[in-house]
């Protein structure tokens, strides 16, 4: 009996301080020291014994029990102390690490640009007014006094979603809307996406960004149209700014112009940007067709108004001196970077 609890002693001594986790620890502390474990059950044995070896054997077996959990406890000191250390580790912030840069966000040239437009218009007394990129035929053409056989509502201009839903190939059909809803005066400028089946290249996107504007209301005149571009071209491009008008046409103004405003990198010389002509050409413009203004149940005799639009891609391209349009649609960091 006494060789059995020698040999089960030097088992637990060595599963004890060999357990590598503190699962393990108290796997062998079960084993051995537990309520049904090895020194139990030779305890047990006991009772088989001769009454005079009792006591003897008895006392050794407390020996190596009190032995056992000496061992047992400074194992699990040092399997906790590890465990501690792990986890100091694994929380820990290395404060030497180099940290993640946070891209600093820049504004787009063409956000930039469009915001620009719309604080000098704002100054003036306009409003904004958003609407649909999706249309039904009415709105994008009938309603503007296009003719039913112009060539702009062919399949081969103007992305058709069905039969009659369109995608806007300008903002105008937000005026209507604004017009529907509104009795004069009406003065808004309207920014937004635009659509059109153009094949892409430098200076074409078949997705682009207009800005028009309209002002209805008593007296209005062709005057009031030019002054206004004039105090337009002076808050984007200085005081010097001049605007010129040349006849045009649109189905939806009558009489109609485009306008150009004085070269800013040259003020009317003749240089790159303005490819020598001194001007810079920026849009369209006219006094509203009358037809247009019935068409929303305005009285003709009473109200006139001028409308306008500007391209918003070719006016950044020529400010920020971008040689590509494709560059403004592309996400890449390294042209964004640099505004
Ligand atoms: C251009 C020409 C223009 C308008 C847009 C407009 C809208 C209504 C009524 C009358 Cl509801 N006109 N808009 C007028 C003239 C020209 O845009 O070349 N844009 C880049």
């Amino acid at each position: 009996m006494e060789d059995r609890l020698r040999e089960m002693a030097e088992a637990a001594r060595t599963a004890l301080r060999e357990a590598a986790s503190l699962d393990e620890l108290d796997q062998a502390r079960a084993r051995y020291l537990g309520r049904s474990g090895v020194l139990r059950d030779i305890q047990q044995g006991i009772r088989d014994l001769a009454k005079e070896l009792r006591p003897q054997v008895g006392q050794l077996i407390n020996q190596t029990r009190a032995e056992l959990e000496r061992i047992l406890e400074e194992r699990r000191q040092e399997l906790e102390a590890g465990q501690a250390h792990l986890r100091v580790a694994r929380d820990s912030i290395d404060v030497t690490l180099p940290g993640r840069s946070q891209p600093v966000a820049g504004r787009h040239p063409l956000l930039a640009t469009l915001d620009d437009m719309l604080e000098i218009f704002l100054g003036l007394g306009y409003t904004i007014a958003e609407g649909p990129e999706v249309e039904d035929n009415y709105y994008g053409f009938e309603a503007l006094n296009y003719p039913p056989d112009h060539p702009a509502m062919d399949e081969q201009m103007t992305f058709y979603i069905a039969d009659d839903v369109l995608l806007r190939s300008q903002t105008s059909p937000v005026q209507i809307r604004v017009m529907e809803t509104q009795e004069p005066p009406v003065r808004v400028v309207v920014p937004g996406r635009c659509f059109r089946r153009d094949t892409v290249d430098a200076t074409h996107s078949h997705t682009f960004h207009q800005l028009e504007g309209l002002c209805v209301d008593e007296g209005v005149t062709f005057a009031d149209l030019k002054g206004t571009l004039l105090a337009f071209a002076r808050g984007m491009f200085g005081p010097e700014a001049r605007v010129r008008f040349r006849p045009d046409f649109f189905p939806f103004t009558e009489p109609s112009a485009e306008f150009a405003v004085s070269c800013f990198a040259c003020a009317g010389e003749g240089c790159r940007v303005c490819q020598g002509s001194g001007w810079m050409e920026l849009g369209g413009a006219g006094m509203v067709d009358p037809n247009v203004l019935a068409g929303v149940g305005y009285d003709t005799e009473r109200y006139t108004g001028f409308a306008f639009g500007v391209g918003i891609e070719r006016f950044a391209m020529n400010r920020y001196g971008i040689p590509d349009m494709r560059l403004l649609y592309s996400g890449d960091m390294r042209m964004l970077r640099q505004f």
